[in-house]
C-alpha cells in the first residue's frame, strides 16, 4: 500500500532554495612559504575547511605529509609565486615538511 511521504517531499522541494541561499564557504587559511619557513608554522582549522599554501620564495617548495597514508595529499612542487589549496575533511594532526629543504616543517590541526 502506497503511503505518501509529505515530509520527504518538502525536504526535496526545499533543496534548491537552500543551495541558492547557502553562504559562500569561508576563505581558506593561508600559509605563506617565505624565507624558507611556513608562516604560520602551525594552524588549527575546523574540519572541512581549506588551506592555501602560497610560495613567496624564489626557490621551489612543497608541503608534503610526514605520515604515510595521511589523508592529506600534499601540494607537490610549488614554484615561485605558485599556490595550492587543499581541503582537510577529517579531524587529525597533519605534520608536513618540504621535500627540498627537509628542515622546513609545519603542522595543520583539524578539529
Ligand atoms: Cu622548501
Amino acid at each position: 500500500m502506497f503511503r505518501p511521504l509529505p515530509t520527504l517531499a518538502l525536504v526535496l522541494a526545499a533543496v534548491p532554495a537552500a543551495v541558492l541561499a547557502a553562504p559562500a564557504p569561508p576563505p581558506a587559511t593561508v600559509i605563506a612559504i617565505e624565507s624558507f619557513q611556513f608562516t604560520p608554522e602551525a594552524v588549527v582549522i575546523p574540519k572541512g575547511s581549506r588551506v592555501t599554501f602560497l610560495n613567496k620564495d624564489a626557490a621551489p617548495h612543497t608541503a608534503t605529509p610526514e605520515e604515510d597514508g595521511a589523508k592529506f595529499a600534499g601540494t607537490g612542487r610549488l614554484l615561485a609565486g605558485e599556490s595550492k589549496t587543499l581541503t582537510f575533511p577529517d579531524k587529525g594532526v597533519y605534520n608536513y615538511f618540504c621535500e627540498f629543504h627537509t628542515t622546513m616543517k609545519g603542522r595543520v590541526t583539524v578539529r
